[in-house]
């Protein structure tokens, strides 16, 4: 008798959709799925992180099985775990004697690397299949990234709305006669603005046990569990969705860039963990959100704009991720050196902006885009900070982080290590950004309208300093090298005021040093 089909399913597999599984019949097939002790450690992830996706595999585990699978299911204190999916398989094969494992292409490329030793590694015959929960292929995607110099998100969208057909009329206009309504994201918040709360799902005891373990385990990693209340399986994740649609999505789009202290998730969907899980089909979100557009249940900035970050710039940094890797990981264009400062763990700094949105991360493993983007990023980028250290931080502290995702959006998007391959500009800004998006300069013991000197937000200062330590490549660039005039006009006596003050900033941070991101 030849053995059955041995099918891994990886911790961010988790759909009866998979590649893997079409096409399989349930009493000649064997579902893998494996708590592996490198995955959990390979940096130091966010405590919620690994409750999440631990939980999240056992619920999954436990649907298969229902639904009538074999599943073969390796816990992370199973005494003989061998600590490595490719250990993991190893026992597998030798357990099942399998004809065949068909797996489905790893997201990250430390993991599909090793998946592709597997082949020479065992006798069984090995397929890796295509990850096709994604819309673009990479085939698509490095065809259109082939021939060009700079890889804008813009384009690359505009053929995402032509394939899918979302927002898109009938004689092949985008619908509204717009490709674009960013325009339309950008209301700073008015007083007292405030979101619904999200959805959130306390902890049965599945989740509990898994809770108990990382506690027991991880104890010493970032982040609080206490407040763990991410959807699980995917009929809570369906729940999250209806809930953003029925109570958020309106205000998505006019406040998408808005900031509010204590105000974690705002309008955002917080739906990225289930995402990125397999829990929630992206494409099927993209679909609602239009039908909630042509019902006349939310206008076209919500919805064009919710549409942009999935089809958009979801597909766009996964190509990109493929097509860049692996010098990507090793990118440093701007030779940025600085350590990163050891706030970004404790929190424990004066800059308001920054305490808040690191006390979030720490809550909740999630802060939202532009907190991501225009406050811990663009702190990352004024200061200098080292690229591996940056990414580092954000692979550990988000619930949605992995590689392929978190990478481009680091390297390129906020630290623009890339050299600009990604963005036209690097996301720079002062103070006066964060004080018109958001409430935090209120309560904060520096002043955004203070350029210099004691009591000046540093934002003020880092800014200029940036400019001026990178003028020689930034100057030839048409979309900020005009800020240069600026400069120049200020004179040399108002110039050194802005170094110094930015050098003595420079010279307070404290550097987190080694052991918070991966084990000594
Ligand atoms: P919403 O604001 O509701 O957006 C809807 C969806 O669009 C998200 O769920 C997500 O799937 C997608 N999306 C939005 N922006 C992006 C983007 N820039 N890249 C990819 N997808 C996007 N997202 C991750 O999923 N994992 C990460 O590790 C990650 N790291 C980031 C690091 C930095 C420096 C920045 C600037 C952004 C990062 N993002 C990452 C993108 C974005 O911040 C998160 O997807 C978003 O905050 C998740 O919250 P949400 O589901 O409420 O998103
Ligand atoms: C992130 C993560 C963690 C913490 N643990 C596991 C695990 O024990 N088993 C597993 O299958 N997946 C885990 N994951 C998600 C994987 O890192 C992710 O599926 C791959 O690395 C994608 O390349
Ligand atoms: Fe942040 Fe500067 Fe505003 Fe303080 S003053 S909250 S540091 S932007």
């Amino acid at each position: 008798m030849p053995g059955p089909v041995l099918v891994p399913i990886l911790g961010d597999q988790l759909t009866r959709d998979l590649a893997s599984l079409r096409g399989r019949t349930k009493d000649d097939s064997v579902i893998l799925m494996m708590e592996v002790w490198d995955e959990a450690t390979y940096v130091r992830h966010h405590k919620q992180k690994i409750a999440l996706i631990f939980s999240a595999m056992r619920h999954f585990a436990e649907e298969l099985r229902d639904a009538g699978w074999k599943v073969d299911y390796t816990k992370l204190d199973d005494p003989d775990n061998a600590g490595s999916f490719t250990g993991e398989l190893a026992r597998a094969i030798e357990r099942h004697d399998p004809r065949l494992v068909s797996v489905v292409e790893a997201g990250e490329w430390r993991v599909r690397q090793d998946m592709e030793q597997w082949a020479d590694k065992f006798a069984c015959e090995i397929e890796i299949l295509r990850d096709d929960r994604f819309i673009c292929t990479q085939a698509e995607f490095d065809a259109w990234a082939d021939d060009r110099k700079e890889l804008r998100m813009e384009f690359f969208y505009r053929e995402m709305r032509r394939k899918t057909g979302l927002l898109m009329e009938d004689d092949g206009k985008p619908t509204g006669g717009e490709w674009n309504y960013d325009s339309e994201n950008r209301k700073p918040p008015k007083d007292g603005l405030a979101a619904p709360e999200r959805a959130k799902f306390a902890p049965d005891s599945v989740t509990q046990e898994v809770i108990e373990l990382v506690g027991d385990r991880f104890g010493d990693h970032f982040g609080s569990l206490d407040t763990f209340g991410w959807p699980v399986t995917r009929d809570e994740a369906e729940e999250a969705a209806d809930a953003f649609f029925a109570e958020r999505i309106e205000c998505f789009g006019p406040y998408q860039d808005a900031m509010v202290a204590g105000e974690d998730d705002l309008f955002h969907s917080m739906l990225s963990t289930s995402i990125n899980l397999g829990l929630l089909d992206p494409l099927e979100l993209c679909h609602r959100a239009e039908q909630a557009y042509r019902d006349g249940n939310a206008p076209l900035n919500s919805v064009e704009g919710f549409i942009r970050q999935i089809i958009g710039w979801r597909e766009y940094v996964r190509g990109f991720y493929w097509h860049q890797m692996p010098h990507l990981q090793k990118a440093n264009a701007l030779n940025a050196q600085r350590g990163l400062p050891e706030f970004y763990w404790t929190g424990d700094t004066d800059m308001a902006c920054l305490a808040d949105c690191i006390r979030s991360t720490r809550d909740n493993a999630h802060a939202h885009h532009i907190q991501r983007l225009m406050v811990l990023g663009n702190f990352a980028l004024l200061a200098g900070i080292d690229p591996r250290e940056v990414q580092d931080w954000y692979l550990v502290v988000y619930a949605d982080a992995y590689e392929w995702v978190e990478l481009p959006n680091v390297a390129a998007m906020i630290l623009y290590a890339d050299g600009g391959k990604l963005a036209s500009k690097p996301y720079a800004a002062s103070g006066n950004y964060i004080n018109k998006m958001s409430n935090y300069c209120a309560g904060c013991t520096y002043s955004p309208s203070k350029k210099t000197g004691e009591g000046a937000c540093p934002f003020n200062p880092l800014y200029w300093h940036f400019m001026d330590r990178h003028r020689e490549r930034l100057e030839k660039n048409h979309r900020i090298g005009r800020i240069y005039a600026t400069w120049d006009r200020m004179g040399e006596e108002r110039q050194r005021d802005y170094l110094d003050s930015a050098e003595s900033f420079l010279e307070t941070l404290e550097p987190a040093g080694a052991g918070w991101a991966r084990a000594d």
